[in-house]
């Protein structure tokens, strides 16, 4: 799923109700007046952009709309998606494989259930499909199923898995695993993590302990951390980066279940909030269903051509 096309039907869900929605105010109000720029800020709430980033997108289109002197809703749709696209554009980068270093270690945080194994799994098997070697391992040590949901990914794919038991240290894992990739000379070292521990502290105490492991093995690992979302969970999101961002340095964003949800817009407030590279967006239970971002058709897919004046 690498085409703008298959990304324009996965935000099917986030794009037709704000589409019917831009249309129905669109459709009443034929002047650019204060009462249309307010139905399109609700517009954007609806699609989970958020109350700043709803107010501040409004904002800047009206003095573009002052500055360009649009007349017509066809002007101020297009001035939208630009704007829209600035923000977008400030997060998009090329993928991770422009460091030489080897391996490459990259390590997924996030909370329970918002799709952190299976975006590793879609990564691990797009950089297997580059002509990468790629290794996993598996550090959520605290659910036995999180174990096996790894190695029965790492079967189906063709790519190692570095396990212990349940309940084993995480750090201690990761550690191994860095050893392991090292000697086998692999090029991406990919390492799953917990979402859950008994409180939030344990949780956010294991991150830190992996990271400082792994730094003793090396002071420049792991060179990528990124955190993996929910785009389902709307505004939530926002408040789980904050809470990770203190616990451990993010470097990146990965967006999952971008399909089937209607809050596609929190891609939107998720940059204006940490201009962080938006790594990966996931629109399917797939493994192919997995993209890099692509700023330019995330907006075609949000905002498409429609009949206004
Ligand atoms: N529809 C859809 N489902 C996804 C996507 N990414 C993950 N999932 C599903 O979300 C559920 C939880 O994913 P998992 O990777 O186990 O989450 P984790 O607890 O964060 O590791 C699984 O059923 C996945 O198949 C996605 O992009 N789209
Ligand atoms: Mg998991």
């Amino acid at each position: 799923m690498a085409s703008g096309e298959g990304l324009f039907a996965r935000l099917s869900s986030t794009r037709q109700p704000l589409s019917t929605g831009l249309l129905g105010i669109f459709k009443g109000r034929p002047a650019l007046d204060d009462s249309l720029y307010e139905a399109l800020e609700d517009q954007l709430l609806m699609a989970d952009l958020g109350v700043y980033t709803s107010q501040s997108l409004v904002s800047t289109l009206r003095q573009k709309s002052r500055q360009n002197k649009y007349t017509t809703a066809q002007q101020l749709l297009q001035g939208l998606r630009e704007t829209i696209l600035e923000t977008l554009g400030n997060c998009q980068q090329n993928e991770l494989n422009s460091r030489p270093d080897r391996p490459q270690v990259i390590l997924m945080v996030g909370v329970n259930g918002v799709g952190k194994t299976t975006t590793l799994a879609k990564m691990a098997n797009r950089y297997q499909d580059m002509g990468s070697k790629v290794m996993m391992a598996a550090c959520d040590t605290f659910r036995a199923a999180a174990i096996e949901q790894l190695q029965s990914w790492g079967a189906r794919l063709d790519i190692p898995v570095v396990a212990q038991s349940h309940g084993a240290d995480a750090a201690a894992v990761a550690f191994d695993a860095y050893s392991a990739a090292c000697a086998r000379k692999v090029d991406y070292l990919l390492i799953d993590s917990a979402g859950r521990q008994h409180t939030d502290g344990d949780l956010m105490a294991q991150l830190k302990k992996i990271k400082n492991v792994l730094a003793k093995a090396n002071p420049d690992i792991p060179h990528e951390v990124l955190i993996t979302v929910d785009a389902g969970n709307g505004q939530n999101v926002i408040s789980q980066v904050e809470n990770f961002q203190k616990a451990i340095p993010l470097t990146g964003l990965c967006i999952a279940k971008l399909d089937g949800t209607a809050r596609g817009g929190v891609v939107v407030a998720l940059a204006e909030k940490f201009r962080l590279p938006i790594k990966f967006i996931g629109v399917g239970e797939a493994v192919t269903d997995l993209s890099p971002f692509n700023a330019d058709k995330f907006v075609a897919a949000l905002l498409p051509d429609l009949p206004v004046g």
